[in-house]
Formats: C-alpha cells, sequence, structure tokens
C-alpha cells in the first residue's frame, strides 16, 4: 500500500513526539558530588558530567531514577576536570577551562559556550521533553549559519542541514535514493559547523532514534521512542577538534593488516574452488594487483556459517594455502543466523550454551534468513560473544586471518526486516528488548569477532568488513555502505556517504565499486575504479545475475585503463598507510570533505563531489557518462596537476578537462608524497620509496612517513619506523631534512629517489646538510639517492 498514493490518505498520517511534547519543567534543586551534577525538575530528572575539558554529558530521565550507565559505544570514562560553579538567582554556570554550561532555572534550559563566551548551542523556547507515549526528544536552537554533518551512513548530500533522519539499522536492498532514510549503520552523531567553528553532539541510544534538522522553524531536535535523554556535547572549535573528541569517546579504527589496503575482488558469489582459482591466475596473468578474494555464501554447506560445503570447495585449507603464495587472501562472510538444524553443532551449542535471542517467557527467536528458519546469537551477553569469537578457529586454523560479516542489522526475511522488537537481549543481566537495543547488534558482533579473531590470530591484525553498525564499530570493523546499484547516481552518492562516514569516526569505509546490483557498464566501472583507487576501502564487489565486472569484462581498454588504477593504489599505499595510522592514533579521517581542511571557506560547505586524502591531496572524480569535463573547487592556495604538473591558483572554480583515462587529482603547494611501487601484492616487499615534492616559492613543509611490517602488533612495542621529511622552499634554494625519528623497524626498500614539481630547473637541492642521514637496514649512511629534476 505504501507506494500508492494511499500512503498519504488524510486519516494515515503519524501522530509525532513534536506535537504533544511535555517540557521537563522549572528546576527545583539540584546537587553537585565532584564532576557530576543532578538536577530535580518538575517533570524529570537530569544530569551534567563532565568527561574531559572539552566534552560533557547530559542524561535526562523523564520518569525518575537517572541511569548513568552508558552503551558499549563509550569506551571513555570520566576524567578529572577542575569545575567551577556559580550559581545566580536564575541561572547556574558550570565552567571547565574549555566548555561553559549556562543552566535557566525556570524553566529548565541548557546552553553551551566555549572558554571565549562563543555559543555553540543553546536552547530557547523549547528543551527537552517527552510525552505520554514516553519518547523523548531534545530541541535545540538552529542557526541560520549552522552546517550539519556526520549522521554515519546516509543518502544524499554531505550537508544535512535541511534534512529528517531516522536511525535504525535497516538491510535495504533497494532503492538507495535520497529520501532512502535508514540504511545499515547508525551513528547517531553530527557535527555542526557554523562560521567556520565546529562543535558535536552524540545521541548515545541504542534503540530508534529522529534527528530533525528540517529548515523553517527555530529549532531543530533529536529524539527516541523511549527511555533516557543521553546525549555528549563537544566542543570543538575545529572540525578536526570534534572528530578528535568523538573518537575519544567511542574509540578509534585500529591500525588495519596492510593487504587490506590492497585491492578486493569479490562477487556474489564465486561458487568453487575452481572458479576462485582461476580468479586468481587471471589476475596474476594479467599482472593486475589483487590482495583479497571475497567469499560469498555460497562456499558453505547450506549457508551454515563455520561451515564449508564439500563438494564445490573441497578443500579450502589448500586454496588459501595456495593463494597465499601468489599474495592473495580469502575472506569469508559469516552472517549471524544459525539455520535452525538439531543435527548441526553450531545451533546444538547455541541451544545448549544459552547463546541464543529469546523470548522474555523463554522461546527461542527464530526468524528467517538465508539457512531457512534461524535463531540468531545474543551478543549483548558477555558470554555469547566469546563463544562466538572462539568459533572463528574454524576458519583461522585454513590460515584465514579476515571476515565479512553481513545481515548484521541483524537482518530478516519479513515485513519489518529485522527481529521481532519484543525478543529479548540478556545484556549481561540487564535485559532489554530489541527494541531497545537493534541498532547496537551489529557493532557487538563486529566486537565479538574482531575479539575472537585477534586472540587467534596470535598477534597478526585481524582484517573485519561489517555492514551494520552502530557509533563506536570503527574500533573493530571497516564498513561497506552495503547493496548500492551499477548507477553513476549512486557512484556520486558514495563520496559525501564516505566522508560523512569518516566525520562520524569511521576512516575505514568504501562502496561496492562498480556497483553491486543492476548491470554496470564499461564506463561506469572504469570510472568508479578510478574513485575506488582512493577511498579507505576498495572492494569491487556484484550481485548474482549482474553482469561480471572483474577488470577484464570489459575489454582491452578497460582492463588497461583499471589495470593502471589499481596499480596507482599500490604506488599510494605508503601514503594511505600513514594517513590509517594518523586515523588510528587521532581519530581524524582518511577521505576529508574539503571543510575539514578548509572551514571557513563557504565554497565548501556542501561539496559532495570532491574529497581530499588527508590534508594536501584532492580527488575530483567524473561522476557522469560521456563527459570528459567538470567543474573543479579549488580552495585558497596554488595546486599542482598531479598528471602534467600544471599549476593552478585556488580560490575559484576551475572547469577541468579529464579523459577516460584520467582521474582529476590536485596536490597542494609545498606538499610532500611518498609513493612505493605499483606490485602485484602487498605482500611483495617495497623496494623503492619516492618522495615527490611539490615546490612552492617560499615556505616550508613536513611529512611524517610511517612504516612497519604491516601484518602483526610488534608495532606497539616500538617495532615500526617513522621518517621525518622536512622541506624548506626559497628561491633558488630547496632544503630537505630526513630524519629518522623514532622506532626500531627497519623497513625494506633500498633506495630513496626524490621527484620535484613545481620548481624552477636551476634550483639548488640540498639534502641532508649536516650528513646526519637516516638509518637504513642497520647501515650508517642511505645507499642511494637518485635525485631527479623533472
Ligand atoms: O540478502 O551474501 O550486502 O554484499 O553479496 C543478500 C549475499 C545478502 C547482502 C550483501 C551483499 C552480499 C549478499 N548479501
Amino acid at each position: 500500500m505504501l507506494d500508492t498514493s494511499f500512503a498519504i490518505h488524510p486519516g494515515n498520517t503519524n501522530q509525532s513526539v513534536h506535537s504533544s511534547h511535555i517540557d521537563i519543567g522549572n528546576m527545583k534543586s539540584f546537587k553537585q558530588t565532584e564532576n557530576r551534577f543532578e538536577f530535580a525538575c518538575k517533570r524529570g530528572n537530569v544530569a551534567l558530567l563532565f568527561y574531559r575539558k572539552d566534552i560533557t554529558r547530559v542524561v535526562m530521565n523523564p520518569s525518575g531514577q537517572l541511569r548513568l550507565e552508558t552503551s558499549l559505544a563509550v569506551v571513555a570514562a570520566p576524567e578529572e576536570v577542575g569545575i567551577q560553579v556559580k550559581e545566580e538567582e536564575h541561572q547556574l554556570h558550570i565552567c571547565s577551562e574549555r566548555l561553559a554550561v549556562v543552566v535557566q532555572k525556570q524553566p529548565f534550559r541548557l546552553s553551551f559556550y566555549d572558554e571565549t563566551g562563543n555559543l555553540l548551542v543553546r536552547e530557547g523556547d523549547l528543551g527537552m521533553a517527552y510525552n505520554e507515549k514516553k519518547e523523548v526528544i531534545c530541541y535545540k536552537e538552529m542557526d541560520e549559519d549552522d552546517n550539519y554533518y556526520g549522521f554515519g551512513e546516509k543518502t544524499g548530500f554531505l550537508n544535512k542541514r535541511g534534512e529528517k533522519m531516522v536511525m535504525w539499522n535497516t538491510d535495504m536492498y533497494a532503492p538507495h535514493n535520497p529520501e532512502t532514510d535508514t540504511l545499515y549503520v547508525s551513528i547517531p552523531f553530527f557535527m555542526t559547523l557554523r562560521e567556520g567553528k565546529a562543535h558535536g553532539i552524540f545521541f548515545d541510544h541504542t534503540g530508534k532514534t529522529t534527528f530533525d534538522m528540517r529548515e523553517g522553524g527555530k529549532t531543530y531536535s533529536f529524539a527516541a521512542e523511549s527511555g533516557q535523554l543521553d546525549y555528549y556535547v563537544m566542543a570543538g572549535r575545529s572540525p578536526k577538534a570534534v572528530v578528535e573528541q568523538y573518537t575519544h569517546l567511542t574509540g578509534r579504527a585500529p591500525l588495519p593488516p596492510k593487504w587490506s589496503l590492497g585491492y578486493h575482488q569479490s562477487r556474489y558469489s564465486y561458487q568453487s574452488e575452481t572458479e576462485v582459482r582461476e580468479l586468481a591466475e587471471t589476475f596474476r596473468a594479467k599482472e593486475i594487483p589483487l590482495d583479497v578474494i571475497h567469499l560469498d555464501i555460497h562456499y558453505m554447506d547450506g549457508y551454515r556459517i563455520f561451515t564449508f560445503d564439500g563438494e564445490r570447495f573441497p578443500d579450502p585449507g589448500r586454496l588459501i594455502a595456495e593463494l597465499k603464495e601468489k599474495g592473495i587472501r580469502v575472506v569469508p562472510i559469516v552472517d549471524p543466523g544459525v539455520k535452525e538444524d538439531p543435527e548441526y553443532f553450531l545451533y546444538q551449542e547455541g541451544v545448549y550454551g544459552d547463546h541464543f535471542c529469546k523470548y522474555l517467557h523463554g522461546d527461542i527467536y527464530h526468524g528467517d534468513v538465508w539457512p531457512g528458519n534461524s535463531a540468531f546469537p545474543d551478543f549483548t551477553n558477555t558470554k555469547t560473544r566469546k563463544w562466538w569469537g572462539e568459533k572463528h578457529q574454524v576458519y583461522t586454523d585454513l590460515g584465514i586471518c579476515g571476515i565479512w560479516n553481513d545481515m548484521n542489522e541483524p537482518a530478516v526475511f519479513n515485513e519489518t526486516k529485522t527481529m521481532d522488537v519484543k525478543v529479548m537481549h540478556g545484556n549481561d543481566g540487564n535485559p532489554q528488548t530489541h527494541r531497545q537495543m537493534h541498532n547496537i547488534y551489529g557493532l557487538l558482533m563486529g566486537e565479538a569477532t574482531y575479539t575472537g579473531l585477534k586472540e587467534l590470530l596470535h598477534g597478526r591484525r585481524p582484517f573485519l568488513l561489517t555492514r551494520a553498525g552502530y557509533a563506536g564499530v570503527q574500533r573493530y570493523a571497516a564498513v561497506w555502505t552495503g547493496d548500492n546499484r551499477s548507477f553513476w547516481e549512486h557512484l556520486a552518492l558514495s563520496l559525501p556517504m564516505c566522508m560523512n562516514l569518516g566525520l562520524s569516526g569511521v576512516p575505514f569505509a568504501g562502496p561496492d565499486v562498480g556497483g553491486f546490483a543492476h548491470d554496470t557498464t564499461k564506463e561506469l566501472l572504469i570510472r568508479w575504479t578510478q574513485v575506488g583507487a582512493f577511498t579507505p576501502f576498495f572492494r569491487n564487489h556484484s550481485a548474482i545475475e549482474s553482469k561480471r565486472q572483474e577488470p577484464w569484462a570489459f575489454g582491452e581498454e578497460a582492463e588497461r585503463i583499471i589495470k593502471r588504477y589499481i596499480e596507482l593504489r599500490y604506488r599510494w599505499l605508503p601514503h594511505l598507510y600513514t594517513l590509517f595510522k594518523e586515523a588510528a592514533s587521532t581519530g581524524l579521517p582518511i577521505m576529508r570533505p574539503l571543510l575539514m581542511e578548509y572551514a571557513d571557506d563557504e565554497n565548501v560547505l556542501n561539496l559532495s563531489d570532491q574529497f581530499m586524502l588527508g590534508s594536501t591531496v584532492m580527488i575530483a572524480p567524473i561522476l557522469q557518462p560521456g563527459t570528459s569535463h567538470r567543474v573543479v573547487y579549488l580552495p585558497e592556495g596554488n595546486w599542482i596537476d598531479y598528471w602534467t604538473d600544471e599549476r593552478y591558483e585556488g580560490g575559484g572554480h576551475r572547469l577541468y578537462k579529464a579523459s577516460l583515462e584520467t582521474l582529476p587529482i590536485f596536490i597542494k603547494e609545498g606538499a610532500i608524497l611518498p609513493h612505493g611501487t605499483a606490485k602485484q601484492s602487498t605482500s611483495d616487499p617495497e623496494t623503492k620509496m619516492t618522495f615527490h615534492i611539490y615546490g612552492t616559492p617560499d615556505g616550508k613543509s613536513e611529512y611524517c612517513l610511517y612504516e612497519d611490517d604491516g601484518e602483526t602488533f610488534a608495532f606497539e612495542k616500538g617495532e615500526y619506523f617513522e621518517l621525518k621529511i622536512g622541506c624548506s622552499f626559497n628561491k633558488d634554494l630547496i632544503k630537505i631534512d630526513m630524519e629518522n625519528t623514532s622506532g626500531r623497524f627497519r623497513p625494506t626498500w633500498k633506495e630513496y629517489e626524490f621527484v620535484f614539481h613545481n620548481v624552477s630547473e636551476d634550483v639548488e637541492i640540498i639534502i641532508n646538510e649536516d650528513r646526519k642521514l637516516p638509518q637504513l637496514n642497520g647501515e650508517a649512511r642511505l645507499p642511494v639517492i637518485t635525485v631527479k629534476l623533472d
């Protein structure tokens, strides 16, 4: 019915919380216990807690007892923060060094300021409220100059001002269009950017939440179906500071194994050992780099997870070992649904071990998924997560180090697309309904899987790919954006989607390159692979019965271009790996919207078709068929064309020509950019490190290259290599200083090469004047420094 006009029948509209709210009213009293303030209001209680001097948390419970435990998304504990309190007749001022909260008493309203007295966000006519159904809502004033970003995985443009968004993890096979709201991942976090300054709000609620950022009124709001309001305000003030603050709360992505940054090939499904072998051989014969092959659901015996089909995959251990020899890893899919089959070991263990989600009165919940009627592990219990993690020994014994989690919203084939919301979660003795915990199911499956793998791999880094997640999912998994289609619109859509995921703490993300459903075309696959080479996660994946889309599927020209861009990915790996290291330590995304680097520039506030890789590289892909031109926006400063070395002045828009062979890439003047060599796999050792130096008339720049063994956690004990390169540019002199600043690891390359761009031919170049050359393989000086002048 809902896809006919009946959907907008006058009798059919939803009663919403917004129309009938009950304000929590006046403050009656308050008490302070160290960093914690509790306010008793006429119709509800509120707590305010400082987590850090720049992060504060607000909890409002409409019906009494405040619950101050957090969801499992939050990994930070409140730190000791110096607080000053000043009480006036109508207000209370509660200030840390970075954040001032003004509490208005009648009615109770909160305003947040930074240390200089600049307003971050405040409540006006409306504040915190609820309704008869116990839905809770928080209103904040919307400033005319507010722009909103983050919100995890959403369709549409970068800037979410004007949008209303619901968070409810959903297996949304189709369509992914601008009004498709709920997708697989829910991250109830956003960043406000106003006149170059940013702050963040994270609404930690694992049930269904709604963010209403529509324009026209004085407020925006965030609301939940039940429970408490529980949100954090982060002081910013730069977009980078907000991401740092948010990932302080919810954690950061661990450094992934280097092989997972290579090229991944997938298909639903490569159905047999023979097919997988042929695929690997074709890649190697054609010398197209490849690090990973994914095994979709057909590898299993009747879709029973932790099993292999004996006929199609008779000897998976041998297959995996052979592929490993070729530098190719295998990543199998694992869904949460466990087939209801009394003769299946996993179902037996789940029942006997009390691991499955149940109704209140004790019946196990069963739902229909790939294997048919299935039970679902209750990942909210520690013992079940442990059990699930240990089961992965089936895979690690075969030499597998990476897992792909799908259907973990959880998806169920029924009207609601998920588990009955009345099902209970044990939640380690604090039982809640699925309605209350739906959005965190995928994150907890991720925790179980990542932690289990890490244990089983004895010091090697696991790789996990997930479809569903909640705030904090970055701690365990890379996220791919689910079932997109081979539409140009979906190529375009993937850019703001991945940029907003990055702003929401998830740096390791990417779409199915080429598009999952529908049939891709030669031109689309070429253009998409060009972009994919620069998205953090790079996997070509397509659906059963869709047109094949391996790199050679469209003839010689396409194959040549696609191969060239996959090779380019491998050349850029040293830079990407360095950015992944930065993400692991600071939370900063790898693929960034321009506003992250140019927050004051009005032209970038909703720029959705260009992105930056780190702070010096800009990618501006062609996103439409049959065209070889596009408008590129270049922010202030000078930019160098990666392909031609042509120099463009920034601060404006330009028409740029890019034939089918060309992905437009611009490098900021002064940048230092490391390149490795094009290899067949990340397993092939790097032999030469090339630094591209982009001259600037006057100035200094710096780069710190990060390297380690790419595979183990030894870097945590000092087995890493950091090379600091400083350049100072004068009119006719460039001085370069290289210094191995820290770490004991010695990289495999034997040679450094410098390539200079945007410098005059007669410039003099001095490298390490004082002869303090970095240590390489234990030798006192560099074996070779090749200095080339373009
Ligand atoms: O209901 O495993 O998004 O990547 O190929 C479909 C089969 C289940 C959905 C995933 C897709 C995967 C497919 N899965």
